[in-house]
């Protein structure tokens, strides 16, 4: 159900709608190990629902032996523990595709590392007893809208392999501050490595099933080229590198302006499914590798830095990472149909003058 742009088609008034709503991490942003909350990248497909904290609970059932209807107190006074991690939106980048797929449209931007505090998943789990024919558990969030003509509540499901990992939390904090309505207040999923749209905010329900989950936001993430392909889920982040885009901007064009001579270039690298390796700076084509610096956490992206030895002229600066697998980011851009997955490398536009 995904629409394409016409050839040459401008951003529709609804992409401009979806994106005056949806907030990107202005690129100097990655300066900041931990993104402040107000820079952080924002997506919410319906609207931010109203929740009440006294009368929310969470109900934990389905096939599980104890269903359990938690309060945030009972959330709260759990296990705790502090992870930075990194999301980035599986529709990161999607606006440059051509032809392009009609959706909140990306360039660079979604992407952010906050301070997670929360109560790992399992321990509830456990709690609860999930029975051994269970193969999804489903996440439900309060929000509620229509998407490819369904009214749904916003669902993921994660099979019990990934759910019952150490990592993956059920968080009320941001950055050491209760959760903002816009972040998922009072209790939103975390499952460090995955892509933004597993990350279920305003949870309400954990429901075990005994067959496989296909809600409309769990078939939505897959790597098609048409409609009606089966393809490969969209699960976890891909490598990729950005950088701080050096010196200043012209104001319309957002093209830098920079001095002559030694131009310091930072950026940070991440990836869901290895260690980031290697990055490397390429200046009009030509590659050299950055020095790494340190991550900010075993979840959240990595520091880099390159000093660039910047001659008079207009020059294009571009960055790309490489995960311990060997894993790269393409420097020609590939397409699937709703636009996922998107780690083309990242191109500045430079003047040295
Ligand atoms: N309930 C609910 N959870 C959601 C969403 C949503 O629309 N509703 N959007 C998902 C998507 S696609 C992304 S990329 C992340 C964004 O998280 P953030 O807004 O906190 O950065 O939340 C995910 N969780
Ligand atoms: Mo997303």
């Amino acid at each position: 159900m995904t629409q394409l742009a016409a050839p040459g088609e401008g951003i529709t008034y609804e992409e401009l709608q979806l994106a005056t709503r949806n907030r990107g991490m202005p690129l100097e942003g990655l300066r900041y190990d931990v993104t402040p909350v107000g820079l952080h990248y924002l997506l919410v497909h319906f609207d931010i629902p109203a929740v009440d904290p006294d009368t929310w609970r969470l109900a934990i059932d389905g096939a599980v032996a104890t269903p359990l209807h938690l309060t945030l107190d009972d959330v709260r006074s759990r296990p705790a523990r502090t992870v930075p991690v990194t999301l980035e939106c599986a529709g990161n980048g999607r606006a440059r595709l051509s032809p392009r797929p009609i959706s909140q449209p990306w360039l660079l931007e979604a992407v952010g590392t906050a301070e997670w505090t929360g109560t790992p998943l399992r321990g509830i789990l456990d709690d609860a007893g999930l029975g051994d024919d269970v193969v999804d558990v489903v996440f439900t969030g309060a929000d509620r809208g229509v998407q490819g003509d369904l009214e749904q509540a916003y669902q993921r499901a994660l099979p019990p392999s990934e759910a019952l990992r150490d990592e993956v939390m059920l968080v009320y904090e941001m950055n050491g501050r209760p959760l903002e309505p816009q972040h998922g207040f009072p209790l939103r999923l975390i499952v460090p490595g995955w892509y933004g749209m597993t990350h279920v905010k305003w949870l309400t329900r954990i429901e075990a099933m005994t067959t496989p989950f296909a809600g409309y936001q769990h078939e939505a993430y897959r790597y098609i080229q048409a409609e009606g392909e089966q393809g490969e889920p969209v699960t976890r982040m891909k490598v990729r590198a950005l950088m701080v885009p050096p010196g200043v901007p012209d104001f319309f064009t957002r093209t830098r302006l920079v001095g002559p001579g030694i131009v310091p270039i930072t950026g940070r690298a991440w990836c869901g499914t290895a260690p980031v390796a290697r990055v490397e700076v390429g200046v009009d084509g030509e590659w050299r590798e950055a020095v790494l610096g340190a991550a900010t956490g075993p979840w959240a992206w990595r520091q880099w830095s390159f000093d660039w030895e910047a001659s008079r002229g207009d020059h294009v600066v571009m960055c790309r990472a490489t995960d311990a697998n060997g894993n790269t980011q393409p420097v020609e851009q590939p397409w699937n149909l709703n636009g996922m997955g998107n780690n083309l490398v990242q191109e500045v536009r430079v003047q040295v003058r």
